[in-house]
């Protein structure tokens, strides 16, 4: 196996969580009643437009991301969650926010490390100060989805020329 010395090559990703709020019948009918809202929590593409999702499209990572586990808080069953294919998400539904860890592992192949971030999940509304405020039901169903995500470039330096080939193959 064969480092290509100097060579730099990058994937830009985002990650992050949108997260909707649940009318009082949709509270109602899960499990677990005490729950407010229904979130989503990823990593995609940055070339990844939202409702682009498609199985071998242009924002499947899983060609060089094998695993994205995100460890979720303990209060969820099986907090650890690993996620093998594209799309690489997690939904759920609950009624706190917290600090999700997301560890995303690469193919075999790239001889890489693991890398980890850290995504707040964020539930409610941002606001013109930026202080935390949960608005009331009507008003949070009205206001629509909320959306946290970040950009993120994975940078690979000095890769294994047959990783290097799949990267820029694709
Ligand atoms: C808080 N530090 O106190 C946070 C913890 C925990 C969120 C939030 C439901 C889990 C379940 C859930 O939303 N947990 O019932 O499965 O705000």
């Amino acid at each position: 196996r064969v480092r290509v010395r100097g060579v730099s090559i990058y994937r830009p990703i985002i990650y992050g969580n949108t997260a909707t709020v649940l009318t009082q019948k949709e509270r109602d009918a899960l499990p677990s009643p005490d729950h407010t809202h229904k979130w989503t929590v990823a990593v995609r593409s940055a070339a990844s437009p939202e409702g682009a999702e498609q199985v071998g499209g242009a924002d499947d990572l899983s060609y060089f991301i094998k695993r994205v586990t995100f460890k979720l808080h303990d209060t969820y069953p099986n907090p650890s969650r690993n996620i093998d294919k594209h799309p690489f998400e997690v939904s759920e539904t609950g009624w706190g926010e917290f600090d999700i860890h997301i560890r995303i592992t690469f193919i075999a192949e790239s001889g890489e490390k693991a890398i980890s971030v850290y995504h707040h999940l964020k539930l409610h509304p941002w606001t013109a100060t930026g202080e935390p405020e949960i608005p009331p039901l009507d008003v949070a169903i009205k206001a629509g989805p909320v959306h946290s995500w970040q950009y993120d470039e994975i940078v690979f330096h000095d890769p294994y020329q047959n990783f290097l080939n799949i990267l820029t193959s694709h």
